[in-house]
């Protein structure tokens, strides 16, 4: 059993201020004479607007695009920021909240199993679980997803755009080999690309990279993206289509299998079933943090050479 966390009281008397205390000693009078520091609205559009088309035009060039920020993808995001602050990660996320399937830990419920050796990730981001012999559980799959998410949030190296769709991979061709590689995604504000079929002249943008790491989880409203892509435009001729539920088959497939799929682009997670045909592993999380890990691996052997 992990022990105790110490809990700091709250410091409540940040908020006193010095007018309210000198004018009374009641402890409600704080409060009455409370005001923020002024602000015009325009500076406020200014303050969200110029650094979101600061970071656009920093991440049009990344080193390496995450595609989906669910369990796979903010782990494979942790160690690759945490290994290399000099590369430059951009991470997509459809969703407005990033976290994807990671804030329950299977149908309504809300603790979270991952199978050993899983419980070293949970270590290395300070996530405390139960020990239960061959598995943990983590009291609450949001504990897990949101530290994860503050963790790679504040990584300098880091920035997610959410609400943000992967409409289409960017390709190059070899002119040595004729190989097809992966080099980029073309993006769009999701809302946007849920309009594509009642509003014209909606182009995306696009980020250049030379690695892209996909986990747009398995097959569903919005997930398989980038490997049903792959098909439609032939770069492989057809997905194996997940499997039923078998999570001790699966677990270990999906890490085993994690990959860099064609030149440029790894897959990681349930998207991985698709393309193999794995099976589905239900409700246990160990296999999506450790093929997130691996999947930065392979990055990282990238930029390593
Ligand atoms: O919104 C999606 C989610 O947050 C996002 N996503 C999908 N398509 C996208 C696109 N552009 C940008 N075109 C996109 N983002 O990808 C995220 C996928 O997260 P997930 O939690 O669905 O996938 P995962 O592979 O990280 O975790 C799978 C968890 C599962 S499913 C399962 C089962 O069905 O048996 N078992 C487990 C543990």
């Amino acid at each position: 059993m992990t022990p105790p966390v110490a809990v700091t009281p709250y410091p409540i008397s940040i908020f006193e201020n010095t007018k309210a205390k000198t004018q009374s000693a009641k402890p409600a009078d704080k409060w009455t004479n409370f005001t923020f520091n002024p602000i015009r609205e325009s500076t406020v559009s200014r303050a969200m607007t110029s650094r979101y088309f600061e970071d656009l035009n920093k991440y049009a060039e990344s080193d390496v695009v995450i595609i989906g920020a669910g369990s796979c993808g903010l782990s494979a995001a942790y160690i690759l920021a945490k290994q290399r602050p000099d590369l430059k990660i951009a991470i997509i996320e459809a969703g407005v909240a990033p976290g994807g399937g990671a804030w329950l830990g299977g149908q309504l419920f809300s603790a979270m199993v991952m199978r050993k050796p899983a419980e070293k990730f949970l270590d290395e981001i300070e996530v405390p679980y139960e020990d239960e012999g061959d598995y943990v559980v983590v009291k609450h799959a949001a504990l897990f997803t949101s530290t994860l998410m503050s963790k790679v949030l504040r990584f300098p190296n880091v920035k997610l755009f959410n609400a943000t769709t992967v409409e289409d991979l960017i390709t190059r061709k070899d002119p040595a080999t004729g190989e097809i590689r992966i080099a980029g995604v073309v993006t769009n504000w999701t809302l946007v690309s849920m309009h594509h079929d009642d509003q014209s002249c909606m182009d995306p943008n696009t980020i250049n990279c030379p690695i892209i790491i996909s986990t747009t989880g398995h097959d569903g409203p919005f997930g398989a993206f980038s490997v049903k892509r792959l098909v439609s435009m032939g770069n492989i001729e057809r997905l194996g289509g997940m499997r039923g539920l078998d999570m001790k088959a699966a677990e270990d497939a999906i890490v085993k299998r994690t990959r860099e799929v064609v030149p440029g682009l790894v897959v990681g997670g349930m998207e991985l079933s698709e393309i193999d045909g794995a099976n589905r592993m239900g409700p246990t999380f160990g296999a999506m943090a450790l093929s997130g890990v691996k999947a930065a691996e392979s990055v990282l052997e990238v930029f390593d050479l």
